[in-house]
């Protein structure tokens, strides 16, 4: 199996060449379905330690649906097949100019949440212009066992997002195990709430989000990605859910660019058109670089081939 790693704001993406089971046919939502529930041990062996690492996103290439993309992909980290994922699309982009299948210029790519655009501006920096992104509950409350009421928005950008501005707890690196816990006790309490999207899509990321006080950067934020680790990058389809929240509060135009930082300081540029339906089109911009190209192997005398499962770790999610 031979995959390219790169990084994204710090956050790693694993794109997967080949040797990777055959998804089928059908729609990228379909073939998702499919790695998620017939394929869970093979994507779990490659972002499992000691192969993968934590926070480590997988992005499997598959043949698109609509031959206008160049390609089609669906990501997912070692607990979760995701919708889309921002710095993913930023890292799979740079992958594919490094393997010269793209150039400078506006590409399109089909997700399981839908098509994207990117615009590769050199060979690191990508403009996502995401699907349509939006609110669907506004400061809704959660009681949050341990904690005690906590309110937030419910958003969407690809992925389903809890939103809590401001952070009951501040925005720093070496608060990273105690935002972790409130994070995955608000991503519980969500779920057993039912407090999740207009059809009962449950919850699978929580963003605790506070102002940046870095000069020119307007927020800072914490996400919790399904994994339970934290993304190290600002979360591209968390900031899409976020621009759905300035433009449905009023307090960002259209078109005008903010700065969003991630809690170990790594920055996306990020401004929004209205959409279609009511929400918003977000385009995210970021840059990423290649780290290693490799063969994974999968010797079959080795005990810890499939990633090293801990007793009781892969049942312990809601
Ligand atoms: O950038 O959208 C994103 C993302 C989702 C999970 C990790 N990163």
């Amino acid at each position: 199996m031979h995959v390219i790693d790169s990084h994204t704001g710090g956050e790693p993406t694993r794109v997967i060449l080949d040797g990777a089971p055959d998804l089928g046919l059908g729609s990228l939502a379909e073939r998702a379905r499919r790695l998620a529930t017939e394929h869970r041990s093979f994507y779990r062996s490659v972002m499992l330690e000691p192969r993968g690492q934590p926070a480590m996103v997988g992005a499997l290439l598959v043949e698109p649906v609509d031959q206008t993309c160049v390609s089609g992909v669906i990501f997912f980290d070692v607990d979760a097949v995701l919708g889309m994922c921002g710095h993913g699309t930023i890292g799979l982009a740079v992958t594919l100019a490094h393997l010269g299948q793209i150039g400078v210029g506006t590409h399109r790519i089909e997700t399981p949440a839908g098509i994207v655009t990117v615009e590769l501006h050199d060979a690191n920096t990508v403009t996502v212009t995401n699907i349509e992104s939006r609110r669907v509950r506004h400061a809704t409350r959660l009681d949050v066992p341990g904690y005690g009421p906590v309110k937030g928005d419910v958003a969407y950008g690809g992925n389903w997002f809890f939103i809590v501005d401001p952070s009951p707890i501040a925005v720093e690196p070496h608060n990273i195990q105690r935002l972790t816990d409130l994070a995955v006790a608000i991503r519980q309490a969500a779920i057993a709430q039912n407090t999740g999207g207009e059809n009962g899509e449950p919850v699978d990321h929580v963003i605790l989000q506070e102002p940046s006080p870095r000069d020119g950067v307007l927020s800072r934020n914490f996400v919790l990605c399904p994994d339970d680790t934290y993304d190290r990058s600002p979360c591209g389809t968390g900031c899409s859910a976020r621009l759905a929240c300035l433009a449905a509060d009023g307090v960002l135009p259209a078109g005008e660019e903010i700065v969003q930082e991630s809690v170990i300081g790594s920055s996306y540029r990020l401004l929004y058109q209205p959409g279609r339906t009511g929400g918003v089109i977000p385009k995210i911009t970021g840059q990423a670089f290649i780290m290693s190209e490799a063969t994974l192997t999968f010797d079959p005398r080795d005990h810890f081939r499939a990633g090293i499962e801990l007793p009781g770790e892969d049942d312990a999610k809601p």
